[in-house]
């Protein structure tokens, strides 16, 4: 068989590689689009809500793309072949939206206004605050779809959104860190102590939470008046 010259193979690799790359380029500006879509949805939800309430319903916004080499290994784990159709079908979170909160209701009020927006569709909902895993781990999830606008159209990506208090994020980084480790000394009593400090963030949470409406009963006429004299339509009765 007739050997290609050096210069010829290089090409013929830099072609392969353009060939897998281009897509996979394409793919993961897509789903930035769509990471920044509900970021920036979220971030006007939380200034109109600055003027109603007089403070911020979330503290912190973070966003993330999935890492290709963490994509690479999901797809492995999960036993799917490695293509661009199938990451786009198989994973629901090469987009991620982790909003912090202070206070748990505003974690719904949140998600209710956002799912009320008619470009999003919900995909999947998965109440950890309302039902925590064993070990202990609270938070609001939605998988949302939303349209990206492209020079060829209009798509729809998938957007994990992570919803959590203060303290439940500060639990969540913890035991992070217990999940990635191995061999770990002592680490069902790890286990054991992170759960008894996830049910006590619970129970101040809600305390928090009980405090708040204490102090907040008193701008009720506040905020109607603000609904008042919006330029919003009226909710449907
Ligand atoms: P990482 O390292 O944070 O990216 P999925 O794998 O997402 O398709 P699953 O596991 O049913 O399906 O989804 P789930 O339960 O909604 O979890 C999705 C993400 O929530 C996780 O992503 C974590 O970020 C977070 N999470 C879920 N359970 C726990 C927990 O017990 N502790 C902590 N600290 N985080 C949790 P990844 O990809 O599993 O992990």
């Amino acid at each position: 068989m007739e050997k290609n010259n050096p210069l010829e193979e290089d090409l013929l690799r830099l072609e392969e590689l353009q060939n897998i790359t281009q897509p996979f380029m394409q793919m993961m500006m897509e789903y930035r689009c769509a990471m920044e879509e509900i970021a920036t949805k979220l971030r006007n939800l939380n200034d109109e809500f600055a003027l109603l309430y007089d403070r911020n319903p979330f503290e912190t916004i973070k966003t993330r793309i999935k890492r290709p080499v963490s994509i690479l290994e999901k797809m492995k784990r999960r036993g799917f072949p490695v293509t661009i159709e199938n990451m786009r079908r198989e994973l629901s979170d090469i987009a991620g939206v982790r909003v912090i909160c202070s206070f748990q209701e505003d974690i719904y009020t949140l998600a209710d206004l956002l799912l009320e927006q008619d470009d999003i569709r919900l995909i999947q909902k998965k109440d950890y605050i309302e039902h925590p895993k064993p070990n202990g781990y609270r938070s609001f999830h939605l998988i949302v779809e939303v349209p990206v606008f492209l020079s060829s159209g209009k798509i729809m990506r998938r957007v994990e959104i992570q919803f959590r208090t203060i303290a439940m994020d500060f639990w969540a980084s913890l035991d992070h860190k217990l999940r990635y480790k191995k061999n770990l000394k002592h680490g069902e009593s790890i286990a054991a102590e992170l759960k008894d400090c996830a049910d006590a963030i619970s129970r101040i949470d809600g305390k928090m939470q009980d405090i708040l409406i204490r102090i907040e009963g008193d701008d009720e006429p506040k905020r109607k008046h603000f609904e008042e004299n919006s330029d919003a339509p009226p909710a449907a009765e």
